[in-house]
């Protein structure tokens, strides 16, 4: 291990999910799959590790949650807590501890906290004008407010941080704000809260930070330059808001933690229990030791838009209290984006981790798989179905299956099944595929360590495709007649190698190394990614099974057009553009208009033009010919009969040749596509006034 190795024990994290939504794949591509990925590594290289996460449930994600459900913050919190740990559980992400901010330890501690910033004067204490919704009676603080960004100009920023461009921001700083309860714009009220001075902490953050250039991933490093280039401000700690972590001052009543005090700290608190639980010392990853060599290294895996609290804000808070490790490195990804658009919990166009489950049982390594390949590690990257199926097919069951699949049936064609050599241990005896296999060893572990998860699988995937290879180069299958000792020499040494591409799948598709594992009858500790790999004289497989299924088209057919209908169903009809209303007109110049209800009995599209129908009207009065800019819109044999309204005292005029004596009145439907304006209804006679 490189910078790792010298560390004798690693704390991980990953980003506590609110407890407000499910997951979908952008949060398992952000915090979740690499940071397990990780963890799996260093547990194969037996460090002590502990890997600690939590539902995140306080803030105004949770509260206005529940407003638009019309329940309480606690139902939702328990409601997808639950759904949450569930998910993670089924789809094998192996935290060592997943708890949740409303214990009562977390409670505690984030109090704990507080009071001991509160005692040595760190905070800043301020009345300051704050948003307050007057229909609400409520100051709006974080999601209670959006507007747009001073800094990128999204117009949807929140009070407290832009998702698009990551800044941190005070609500105040917001242009043009609005209250996401009441709609309104809110009015600016005086409020006592508590800052953490992190202007007065920027001189050590800068140094931390500078220390970190060259280890951290170059997005994560520059969003913290650029933070500390523009110059830290001081930042409120505490919040008014009726759901979340009480402040623990008597001048304090009904206020509340900022959620990014307490959420960081969570990991902490979490960590307390699940050594609680297990019989552990919480502190020997948390707290620095005497001997500065023994204290935890500490990795933070999460998404970039969380990168500002976890590198500039708990690092100031964990510095602050004192006597606590800083993180070691925080690898933070890009975003996920599917089928060439964001990722929305809002719009509902997800791929749900709970809907993957049930409608693909079995398949979270293929899942698993395709995400690894995709992770956006450096560059927001894209998640198709049609890529999920080409990966599947062409990738785990053309290469990696069908690689075990050969052998196994070999095997069991050509020797039942049975090991058997004239020596005691059956090793890797091919020169060039020992040579080889050390350098995937090499570069696997390289690329772990620096968190470069999609080069691994793929280096992963190079020890199938040399396994195929040297298959079908040595062809047991004809030298079986011809040279049977070289026959059972290559199966022998393809056996071995498909122990080694078990042992190095385990931080990947853990599901997918148990199944291999059970067909060469082994024990896990016999791939133990020690690069040794011996088979014993007169060992038996087990039984061959396919390791995956291709994936049918209908399957993918059918999830592209759920997500479509999921979108088309939860987009809001496009606000039409509403022009303005023309000047005021007296009722003469009304009066002076003659409208009547008509029938359409002819319809023909005008030659050389994309939008003129020629028609021929019954107005009552008489027939006449109208020529109507429609044709985009409808096609002639589908109109003949449509009643309309017609302004018939409109001057003739000729258009492309044809003399048009009135117009047909349309207007604009919620497609942006123009429709008839009602004429009232059937049995209304064609000539009728509309007045
Ligand atoms: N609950 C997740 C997010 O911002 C947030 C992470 C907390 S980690 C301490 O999407
Ligand atoms: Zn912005």
């Amino acid at each position: 291990m490189s910078k790792l190795n010298k560390f004798k024990r690693f704390t991980v994290t990953s980003a506590l999910p609110y407890a407000n939504g499910p997951l979908h794949i952008g949060h398992l591509a952000g915090a979740y799959l690499p940071a397990d990925i990780f963890v799996r590594y260093l547990r194969l290289k037996k460090k002590d590790v502990v890997y600690i996460c939590g539902s995140d449930e306080h803030g105004a994600a949770i509260t206005i949650k529940a407003k638009k459900e019309n329940t309480t913050p606690q139902e939702i919190i328990d409601r997808y807590h639950k759904q949450i740990k569930d998910s993670f559980v089924e789809f094998g992400i192996s935290f060592d501890f997943y708890h949740r901010t409303s214990a009562p330890i977390h409670h505690d501690l984030s109090q704990e906290f507080f009071l001991n910033l509160y005692e040595k004067d760190e905070f800043i204490e301020k009345f300051s004008e704050q948003y307050f919704d007057e229909d609400y009676q409520q100051f709006l603080a974080d999601r209670y407010i959006i507007g747009t960004c001073p800094n990128c100009n999204y117009p949807n920023a929140y009070g407290d941080q832009c998702e698009n461009c990551g800044t941190s921001l005070n609500p105040t700083d917001l242009i043009n704000p609005i209250s996401t309860l009441s709609g309104k714009p809110p009015v600016l009220k005086p409020t006592k809260h508590w800052y953490l001075p992190l202007d007065k902490y920027q001189p050590w953050l800068e140094k931390w930070i500078d220390a970190k250039e060259g280890e951290w991933k170059v997005n994560v490093f520059g969003q913290c330059k650029s933070w500390l280039k523009s110059g830290l401000q001081p930042r409120s700690m505490t919040r008014d808001l009726d759901w979340g972590i009480d402040v623990p001052l008597e001048e304090a009543k009904g206020k509340k933690l900022y959620v990014w005090m307490d959420a960081p700290i969570g990991y902490i608190s979490s960590t307390k229990q699940w050594a609680i639980d297990n019989g552990k010392d919480w502190k020997l990853y948390w707290k620095k030791q005497p001997n500065e060599a023994d204290d935890a290294c500490l990795l933070h895996f999460i998404g970039k838009d969380n990168i500002v609290f976890h590198c500039i804000i708990f690092p100031a808070i964990l510095h602050a209290h004192g006597g606590y490790i800083l993180p070691q490195n925080v690898p933070a990804n890009e975003f996920l984006n599917l089928e060439g658009d964001k990722l929305s919990t809002s719009r509902n166009h997800a791929v749900w981790l709970h809907e993957y489950l049930e409608e693909f049982p079995g398949k979270q390594d293929e899942l698993r798989y395709v995400l690894t390949s995709i992770l956006p590690e450096t560059s927001d990257s894209e998640f198709t179905w049609k890529d999920y199926q080409a990966r599947v097919n062409n990738e785990l069951v053309a290469i990696l299956g069908n690689y075990v699949n050969r052998v196994m049936i070999l095997m069991h064609k050509f020797y039942d099944g049975k090991i058997e050599s004239n020596a005691v241990k059956i090793v890797l005896t091919d020169k060039h595929l020992d040579v080889e296999l050390g350098h995937f060893y090499d570069e696997l572990e390289t690329s772990l360590e620096t968190y470069k998860f999609r080069q691994a699988l793929q280096t992963v995937m190079e020890i199938a495709r040399l396994g195929n290879r040297y298959l079908t180069e040595n062809e047991p299958w004809k030298t079986i007649k011809t040279d049977p000792a070289s026959a059972k020499t290559t199966l022998h040494n393809s056996l071995i190698l498909i122990g080694h591409l078990a042992s190095c799948l385990q931080p990947f598709l853990p599901a997918t190394v148990k199944k291999i594992v059970e067909m060469l009858n082994l024990p896990f500790s016999a791939i133990a990614f020690d690069k040794e790999m011996a088979f014993a004289n007169g060992h038996q497989l087990n039984p061959s099974a396919l390791l995956f299924d291709k994936v049918e088209d209908e399957v993918i057919d059918f999830q592209i057009q759920k997500l479509s209908d999921k979108k088309a169903a939860s987009t809001p009809q496009k606000q039409a553009e509403i022009v303005p209303a023309k000047e005021n007109i007296n009722y003469e110049s009304f009066a002076a208009m003659d409208i009547r209800t008509g029938t359409i009995l002819t319809a023909e599209k005008v030659a050389k033009t994309k939008k003129l129908l020629k028609l021929t009207i019954d107005t009552g009065i008489d027939q006449r010919t109208i020529v109507s800019g429609i044709a985009e819109y409808f096609e002639p044999e589908a109109i003949i009969g449509q009643k309309v309204s017609v302004l018939v005292n409109l001057e003739p005029r000729e258009i492309k040749g044809i003399l048009s004596q009135g117009m047909i009145l349309m207007a604009e439907n919620s497609d942006g596509k123009l429709d008839f304006v009602s004429a009232g209804n059937d049995d209304m006679h064609n000539g009728s006034v509309v007045r």
